[in-house]
């Protein structure tokens, strides 16, 4: 098989953001990406291609096979026509065009995609769905992210049933969930309390859960990795 380039989306910080930075650097920008990501993918075979903000994703697209797109800030509640409740996870508007854009091209070119916590939200909002903006029983932010905090039971006709069966324990280190779900896209995985936590468009292409397989234990064997290189490989 040929190794599969998946992008992978991050974020952008200031040098005054990073403990230790001396502090004439302070105002200069840094692009983020959280390392545990690009390990899933090449710990399943592919190429981790991480795309900074700067970037036309038109002008990179062609070249992708597959899509991540991580986790991170609130999206802006204007981009669902939504006043802002919370300032806990203030946006970054720069990174939501950029990944509304990235989608585009991705739906464009019919790029397999998988969405992780901030973007299951943000697949979600592409296609014209809304969140709840702040629900506190699954910010757990005060554990370690590799904390089982929560059982998710998947629809048994779905992508994720296939790569985990009838149920899973997660993490959950997010405040907001999905609320209206957008175009062509069903509800896949569930809580217990019935805040969504996967959902995946109706071709089976775009696939995103709540929670963050990266950060487990069980990352190095996750079936979702396998699942977003081998389906770019077969592009
Ligand atoms: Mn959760």
């Amino acid at each position: 098989m040929t190794r599969p380039l998946i992008g992978l989306s991050g974020r952008q910080k200031r040098g005054s953001d990073i403990v230790g930075m001396p502090e004439v650097l302070h105002h200069l920008e840094l692009d983020l990406y959280f390392a545990d990501y690009a390990r899933g993918i090449l710990e399943a075979g592919g190429i981790p291609v991480h795309l900074p903000m700067g970037l036309n994703p038109a002008d990179v697209a062609d070249r992708l096979d597959g899509v991540l797109l991580s986790g991170g800030a609130d999206i802006d509640p204007l981009k669902f026509g939504a006043e802002p409740e919370t300032n806990d996870f203030p946006p970054e508007p720069a990174r939501d065009e950029f990944e509304l854009a990235l989608l585009t091209e991705a739906d464009t070119r019919s790029l397999p995609v998988l969405g992780i916590c901030r973007g299951l939200q943000m697949v979600n909002v592409h296609r014209g769905g809304t969140l709840n903006q702040d629900v506190p029983p699954h910010a757990r932010f005060n554990e370690a992210p590799t904390t089982e905090a929560h059982a998710v039971t998947f629809e048994s006709d779905s992508r994720l049933a296939q790569l985990y069966g009838a149920d899973r324990v997660v993490n959950s280190l997010h405040h907001q969930t999905v609320q209206e779900l957008g175009r062509d896209l069903r509800v896949t995985a569930t809580a217990d309390d019935g805040v969504v936590e996967g959902i995946e468009s109706t071709d089976g292409r775009v696939v995103a859960v709540q929670w963050h397989p990266e950060m487990m234990v069980t990352r190095p064997d996750d079936p979702i990795f396998g699942w977003i290189v081998e389906a770019a490989a077969q592009r």
